[in-house]
């Protein structure tokens, strides 16, 4: 059994619910541990789109990384992504941030995740929720990436974890 931490993003259509049908969809993957707060964020990237909700979920599975990151992909495209512009508007996305501590450079599978330490969107709800989570490439923890971040865009907590209420795997 591994750790994987998932970063959750959405800003087109019902985004508050295209993000928890996303969890119960990961719970069904191993067993959904932790669920961070969810927030509103200014879009970082390509900013000329609607605002996202992002949020951050633990997930103890044992499916391999490669195996785990395909059937993110699954996901995404079961709630109606189509891959467009790069940065751009997306009904889902989920990125694998971290995979217990490996460290991981293979073409389409870069964990952790290569720019999460530069993004306040990520680095937000995941400090709420596991400040002493440590980052086995920069060898630091969640809190304090967070506290050396120079990411100005604005992000605001909408809803505490209850937002997932019901959603976490019982045990
Ligand atoms: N995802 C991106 C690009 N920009 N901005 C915010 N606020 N939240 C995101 O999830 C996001 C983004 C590419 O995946
Ligand atoms: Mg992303
Ligand atoms: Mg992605």
């Amino acid at each position: 059994m591994v750790e994987a931490w998932i970063g959750l993003g959405s800003n087109l259509g019902d985004r508050r619910a295209r993000l928890r049908s996303a969890l119960a969809s990961l719970a069904r993957l191993g067993r959904l541990r932790a669920v961070s707060p969810l927030y509103e964020t200014e879009p970082v990237g390509l900013r000329e789109q609607p605002p996202f909700l992002n949020a951050v979920a633990c997930l103890e599975t044992e499916l391999g990384p490669r195996a785990l990151l395909d059937a993110l992909l699954a996901i995404e495209a079961g709630q109606g992504r189509v891959r467009g512009e790069k940065y751009g508007p997306r009904t889902l996305d989920l990125d694998l941030l971290f995979y217990g501590d490996a460290v991981i450079g293979e073409p389409g599978l870069e964990v952790p995740h290569p720019r999460l330490q530069e993004r306040r969107f990520v680095l937000e709800p995941l400090a709420a929720v596991a400040p002493a989570l440590s980052h086995p490439g920069l060898g630091c923890t969640a809190g304090e990436l967070l506290a050396s971040l120079r990411d100005e865009a604005a992000v605001r907590m909408l809803e505490g974890p209850e937002w997932a209420a019901g959603l976490l795997s019982p045990g």
